[in-house]
């Protein structure tokens, strides 16, 4: 049986006209209008009802099996879940996509442009994010009992719009309409107590118990997201909790006059869920994350113990064996204390059982190694907002320098001083890391040469102490959103090659190298992509005003924007370009397009400046007639996961530039590539294992090694050294400092260049910038072969699929989760 068969029969058979009569029905008795006078979003949201039929009804069934069976399930623990948008992808993933695209024909309604009318749900920053989001699309692909657990965001990432050139921020209201992929699920709700103090008493057995008075109770209130998997078999669910005050008013204090007193505690509960910190790889360090992170684990494991003991009553012997929680990140690690305070002071169990069941629960997932992004907390702060949980940090931390530290290393203090929880100094830390690490079953860093990093580097001390404890998982991405829901016509080109079953087998995709020297096949695999980048020449325009010329090379860097990722080394780069072309205005050379999408955090002054450089830069360079044409640069706005969509498909070349040694993984390059762009990159994260997989003439690597980075640092990097020694990277370092591209005003683009020279370029720019070069020239002799290139772009849709997020999965259940696959009637 086909797949398609199978989904059909999963969700029982639907024609288009079925399906329009029920939009049509839900246009009328769901939203009070009807089709004469139906808005964009009425059409939209009667859309969405008529397909969550299927999705609500799957997911009871799947709910249901899942009680029966009584199974083992993975936790997903994350404050980010970055899902884009749902209906074209719920609508894939059933099955029903044809179908409801000839039922809106038939309305006279375009399916695709009814889906830009869903807002993203943006509550996730970047990698880390949509990688939570991959993991549960591939969770209820593969029919594993999963749930996401996270924060009901009311604002999720900022919107970004330009201003002169300049990052603006403005609120994102996802939900301020409504959205109709959510369920309020009044009858879950948990009350979570912060902040009081905590008291020691002796029970009746003479016992010293500690009883922690709580000085508010905060009232979790959690909304599911159906996660559909491709077939429509399972349906898990991501469950977000959203905070509220306990008492909608404090009737006391209002009636004694205090109306604003009143309204207070109201407002600062509900604070807790109002904001995603808009910033990844660096520590917000600030209370309200602190309680952000508290108050959705706090609510999860209530709610996973609520359903434990459904089946379990009080028996807590099964707990490890029925429960696995992934930490993603340390943002979720005080999920650990929680549990031990659960176990030993609620369920008054014996500390060594309780903190056996711990580890055995949890495992967490290292996703960067910069210094600036290990969450530590104040023990002041801690004391404050939870004070119960630092005392059982610190017992927790007693006993493994007691018992584990000084058992390998006896009388070792430098060693007890690196591996504590707490970090002793002018302010006392807790280290979140290391409370991660000693309270996991498993630790893993999400690429080979990552987890070799957090191995050797990050956490070398606790790895000799417990070698199998660290492993790997490769990250990867679902080909369902990232191949065959963004790039339809890709997709039908290959069902019609290899077959229409790779949307869960991603290898079948290796057979499409039999095509790749096939002239036929390579037309046709160029004129899509042609296509592509027609499609994406429009939203340019739309966004931007800018004209450009799709057979350009389309050469994109999309991802947040930090000096570790280098944009400013591909500024550099098309600054040296321009510079060449005004020299040699008949320089013989292929056009360009420069495609950039990028948030920099709100604090993050340099991120924002080399943002405005770059839209400085492009003004000049498009509207320079010497030049012909043959370099254009746009930055677009507001880069998000719907506008990924948009420009992958259409991307020839993907920039993976970061200094090597940072980008952990990195899972955009896995995306470009899955759609057929060539990768420029740097031997770091997933591009190692990239360029393994698809063969190293279908990428162009450059750049020093993690090693070649540690020696030059070691030895002593000095920039200067780079710029009295290369002509061309004086000159457009220098250009900075001149009112060149920012008429009447030298010097506002000169921070960038202080960050090379005075700043003393940290992330290696100029060391790299001859070797980026000459990569870029190597790009460019590639693309004039037109037969080559097409080769080595079809090997990279072909060979791409080790990073489908089922592969990652795959191998989290069999080295971490031990999880078993359930089947839903
Ligand atoms: N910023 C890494 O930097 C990685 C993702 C997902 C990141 C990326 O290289 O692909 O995680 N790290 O593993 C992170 O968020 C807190 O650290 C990221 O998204």
């Amino acid at each position: 049986m086909t797949k398609a068969k199978e989904t059909e029969m999963a969700i029982g058979k639907i024609t288009p006209k079925q399906f329009k009569e029920s939009i049509i029905k839900h246009l009328n008795s769901t939203f009070g209008t009807d089709i004469n006078k139906a808005s964009k979003k009425a059409w939209w949201n009667a859309t969405s009802a008529a397909l969550n039929e299927f999705v609500y009804d799957r997911l009871s069934q799947t709910q249901k099996t899942h009680f029966e069976k009584d199974t083992r399930a993975v936790h997903y623990f994350s404050l980010e879940f970055l899902m884009g948008r749902l209906t074209g992808n719920n609508l894939h993933n059933l099955g029903l996509f044809e179908t409801a695209k000839k039922a809106l024909t038939e309305l006279d309604i375009d399916i695709n442009t009814l889906v830009d009318e869903e807002e993203d749900m943006a509550l996730g920053n970047g990698g880390l994010g949509r990688l939570a989001a991959c993991f549960i699309d591939s969770l209820a692909t593969m029919e594993l009992p999963a749930i996401g657990y996270g924060i009901h965001y009311e604002h999720g990432l900022f919107r970004q719009e330009f201003k002169d050139g300049h990052q603006i921020e403005r609120p994102d209201s996802w939900r301020e309409y409504g959205n109709p992929f959510e369920i309020r699920r009044p009858e879950s709700i948990q009350d979570i107590p912060v902040y009081g103090y905590v008291e020691t008493k002796f029970n009746d057995a003479g016992k010293v118990v500690k009883e922690w008075h709580p000085g508010r109770i905060i009232k979790g209130v959690p909304w599911d997201v159906p996660v559909v998997g491709y077939s429509g078999k399972t349906v898990n669910v991501l469950r977000l909790w959203e905070s509220r005050a306990t008492n909608f008013f404090n009737w006391d204090v209002f009636n004694s006059g205090g109306y604003h007193d009143a309204h207070k505690e109201n407002v600062e509960s509900e604070t807790i869920s109002k904001v995603l910190y808009p910033n990844d790889e660096t520590d917000a360090g600030k209370e309200l994350r602190l309680i952000q992170q508290y108050f959705f684990c706090a609510c999860s494991l209530k709610d996973i113990i609520r359903r434990y003991k459904r089946a379990h009553a009080d028996d807590w012997s099964n707990f490890s064996a029925q429960v696995a929680v992934q930490l993603n990140d340390t943002h979720p690690a005080i999920a650990i204390p929680e549990l031990m305070r659960i176990l030993v002071d609620r369920a008054d169990m014996d500390w060594d059982q309780a903190w056996k069941i711990c580890r055995e629960t949890f495992s967490y997932t290292n996703h960067t190694l910069l210094p600036e992004a290990l969450e530590k907390w104040s023990v002041r702060l801690f004391e404050k907002v939870l004070p119960r949980h630092l005392e059982i940090i610190y017992e927790i931390n007693r006993r493994f320098l007691e018992s584990e530290v000084d058992a390998k290393w006896p009388g070792d203090n430098a060693i007890k001083s690196k591996l504590s929880i707490i970090e002793e100094g002018h302010e006392r830390m807790v280290r979140m890391g290391n409370l991660s690490v000693i309270g996991s079953n498993k630790v893993n860093g999400v690429a080979e040469v990552h987890s070799a990093l957090v191995k050797s580097d990050l956490f070398p001390e606790f790895n000799a102490l417990w070698t199998d404890k660290f492993t790997n998982v490769t990250n990867g991405v679902t080909p369902r959103r990232w191949l065959k829901a963004c790039n339809p016509a890709l997709s039908k080109l290959i069902d019609k090659t290899v077959g229409d079953q790779w949307p869960t087998n991603q290898e079948i995709l290796r057979d499409l190298d039999k095509k790749a020297d096939d002239a036929k096949f390579q037309k046709a695999y160029m004129d899509i992509k042609h296509e592509n980048k027609v499609a994406l020449t429009k939203v340019i325009k739309e966004l931007t005003d800018v004209d450009v010329d799709p057979s350009a090379i389309f050469d994109i860097q999309i991802k947040r924007l930090h000096e570790y990722k280098r944009q400013h080394l591909n500024l550099l780069h098309i600054m040296a370009l321009y510079r060449r072309l005004l020299q040699n205005p008949t320089m013989d050379m292929v056009p360009r397009v420069f495609i950039f999408g990028a948030k920099a955090a709100p604090g993050y002054k340099l991120a924002k400046d080399i943002i405005y450089a770059i839209n400085k830069v492009a003004d000049k360079v498009n509207n320079d007639e010497r030049i012909g044409g043959k370099l254009k640069v746009v930055f677009l706005p507001n880069y998000r996961v719907s506008l990924a969509e948009k420009m992958i498909p259409a991307a020839d070349v993907s920039e993976q530039i970061s200094t090597a040694g940072k980008e952990a993984s990195g899972t955009g390059n896995m995306k470009l590539a899955l759609n057929g762009a060539i990768t420029i990159g740097t031997l770091d994260g997933a591009n190692i294992e990239i360029a393994e997989e698809v063969g190293e003439e279908n990428v162009v690597i450059f750049g020093l090694t993690v090693d070649e980075v540690k020696a030059l640092k070691k030895q002593g990097y000095n920039p200067w050294d780079y710029y009295y020694g290369n002509e061309e990277i004086k000159a457009v370092l220098d250009w900075f400092d001149t009112d060149y591209f920012t008429p009447g005003k030298p010097g506002e683009l000169s921070s960038i260049k202080n960050s090379f020279l005075d700043g003393g370029d940290p992330y290696l720019c100029l060391a790299d910038f001859e070797s980026y070069s000459e990569g870029q020239k190597e790009i460019e002799a590639k693309y004039k072969d037109k037969k080559g290139w097409a080769r080595s772009a079809i090997l990279n849709t072909a060979y791409m699929g080790k990073f489908n997020s089922d592969r990652s999965i795959q191998d989290y259940v069999d080295r971490i989760w031990k999880l078993k696959s359930c089947t839903v009637k």
